[in-house]
């Protein structure tokens, strides 16, 4: 220990600034604050750099956001020497754009591996923090920036007899430490959002047999994936600006035309043929075709009965079809963007068991009872998620001021400052973090804009020789009033999933992130131009 009842122990090495986690955000907070000339050292609990696309490198993993736009916008020479082979770049790729990233900005010397984050405590006296890892290492750094990601911790479901399952099992979100080959296998995929979506279609052509087990069906949309042009490719190189600057406007931060009318004053057939248009183009812009579908319930309704019939259309055994139609809300948990994923269950080899009609009693030692019988299983991927946005924060001891802990300070739900700054915690920033647009909004975008406005505030507080800055309980107060205005505005809160907290068991249900882009950054900004008003600075 480093610090023993708050006293910080002198040998421990001292940093400006300790980043925590090494996918895009906080590679990126590592080299701006490099080139701001502060002492940093990045923890990653990897082996290597990446985050999300270093661990979720599962068969058929894809960005679902165009690659360009899901790409760094800090350094033009970067966007122009890089080529992207794909509109959805499938994970290899991501991963070599992040390495590419990491050797060109020469930012792996300040990165250690394999070191988890235990505990961060603070130094109220000394204002520093003491931040710990499972290896036993201790250091003291000024500023401590949590990069470490909305969607990383996964979450397994709670089956008995789990651990007398004699086969391999494997989370999605884990792929990278736990992967399997299933060649010739009897394979259970449990969970049908995005993950199980897009690995299902991919683990059934390798796949002897492929169980997909589902408790909700899911509304997906396909990519339309295809390899880019060379012509595409440099007008996409010729217009960056114009293409970020376009996104920018969007609530979501992404280039997509989001149509200006409600689904309800056109007629059927003008209706159908803009969801058609959406569907043939692919990707997330399916839910964007009118300006109603995530606040108003019929208008909802027409984007998911038009999903549903295509389902319908592609699944050729109508049982089957009728198990995945959904009857909940389109997109309120995230839509997924499939490559396949419907047409897979008109494959022999694969077989849709609906568990919320027969439900798993148990695992046994070769494979997944259900009510109506045993399937004898090799090896079980858990598609099941993550305990989002708020739960790689949660995952370590975070001490702040007069030791209260963030598990305490969040216990009815995470209470935030523009997404970057908790009260009580001086000098903890995050990056995509709750009360951010996180999730919602494009994620390297936002890990931009967070990271530059926490680089601007370390070098405001630098120039002004303020050793601590944090949020006021009223600002705090104000934010979540203005979140919650938001989600109470929106149909999301309607619908379970991990955007509200209700995929893990006693969560706080709670709407956890900011809805429009544009108006979050505006007032990130406004805040630090006012000299960082809504903050106290010590
Ligand atoms: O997780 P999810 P995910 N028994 O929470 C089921 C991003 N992402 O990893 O709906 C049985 O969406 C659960 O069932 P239900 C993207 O933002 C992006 O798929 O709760 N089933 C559901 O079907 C995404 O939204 C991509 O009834 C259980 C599934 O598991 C986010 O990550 C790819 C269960 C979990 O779905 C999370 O996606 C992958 C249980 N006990 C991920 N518990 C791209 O395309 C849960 N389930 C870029």
């Amino acid at each position: 220990m480093s610090t023993v009842s708050g006293v910080v122990k002198a040998e421990a090495k001292h940093f400006d600034v300790i980043v925590v986690g090494a996918g895009v955000g906080g590679l990126y907070a590592l080299h701006r604050a490099r080139r701001l000339g502060l002492n940093v050292q990045l923890f990653e609990a990897g082996g290597d750099v990446g985050g999300t696309w270093y661990w979720n490198n599962y068969p058929g993993a894809r960005v679902d956001v165009p690659s360009f736009e899901y790409s760094f916008s800090f350094d033009s020479e970067l966007e122009q020497e890089w080529r992207w082979s794909e509109r959805y770049s499938a994970q290899p790729e991501l991963l070599s754009y992040i390495h590419h990233v990491v050797e060109r900005y020469d930012l792996r010397s300040s990165i250690e591996f394999n070191t988890w984050v235990t505990s961060a405590v603070y130094d109220s006296k000394a204002m520093v923090w003491t931040v710990e890892t499972e290896g036993g290492k201790s250091v003291v750094t000024r500023s401590l920036i949590m990069a470490t990601g909305p969607l990383s911790v996964p979450v397994y479901p709670k089956l008995i007899g789990m651990d007398r399952f004699k086969g391999e099992s494997v989370h999605t979100g884990r792929w990278a430490t736990e992967g399997v080959d299933v060649t010739g296998k009897r394979v259970a995929v449990i969970g049908t959002g995005s993950s199980g979506a897009q690995i299902a279609p991919e683990l059934a052509k390798a796949a002897g047999k492929l169980y997909m087990l589902q408790r909700s069906p899911a509304y997906s949309v396909p990519s339309q994936n295809r390899a880019l042009t060379e012509e595409e490719v440099t007008s996409l190189k010729a217009n960056y600006a114009a293409i970020r600057q376009k996104a920018r406007r969007n609530r979501s931060c992404l280039g997509v035309d989001v149509g200006n009318q409600s689904a309800l004053e056109v007629g059927a057939a003008e209706r159908e043929a803009i969801y058609q248009a959406r569907w043939n183009e692919g990707g997330l812009g399916f839910s964007a075709a009118f300006n109603d579908i995530y606040s108003d319930v019929n208008a909802n309704n027409t984007a998911a009965e038009f999903v549903r019939q295509k389902i319908k259309g592609i699944v050729a055994d109508p049982e089957t079809a009728r198990k995945l139609l959904p009857d909940s809300l389109i997109g309120c948990k995230r839509l997924c963007v499939d490559n396949g994923y419907f047409e897979m269950f008109n494959r022999d080899n694969v077989q849709l068991i609906d568990i919320s009609e027969n439900p798993i009693k148990e695992l046994n030692e070769t494979g997944i009872v259900l009510e109506d019988g045993e399937i004898p299983i090799d090896v079980i991927v858990y598609a099941t998620g993550f305990d989002a946005i708020t739960g790689s924060l949660l995952n370590m001891d975070i001490q702040g001021r007069d030791g209260i802990s963030l598990k305490q300070a969040w216990s009815d739900g995470p209470m935030t400052y523009l997404g970057l700054a908790v009260q009580g915690f001086p000098n903890l920033f995050m990056v995509n973090g709750p009360g951010s647009p996180a999730g919602l909004a494009n994620m390297v975008a936002l890990a931009e804009e967070n990271v530059s406005w926490i680089m601007s505030c370390l070098d405001h507080m630098k120039k002004q020789q303020v050793k601590a800055i944090e949020p006021t309980a009223e600002a705090q107060f104000e934010w979540a009033k203005i979140i919650n205005a938001m989600s109470e505005a929106s149909i999301y809160p309607l619908a379970n999933s991990w955007y509200v907290g209700s995929n893990v068991p006693g969560k706080p249900r709670m709407f956890m992130s900011h809805m429009d882009y544009p108006n979050y950054v505006k007032a990130c900004r406004d805040s630090a131009n006012a000299g960082y008003s809504g903050f106290e600075l010590s």
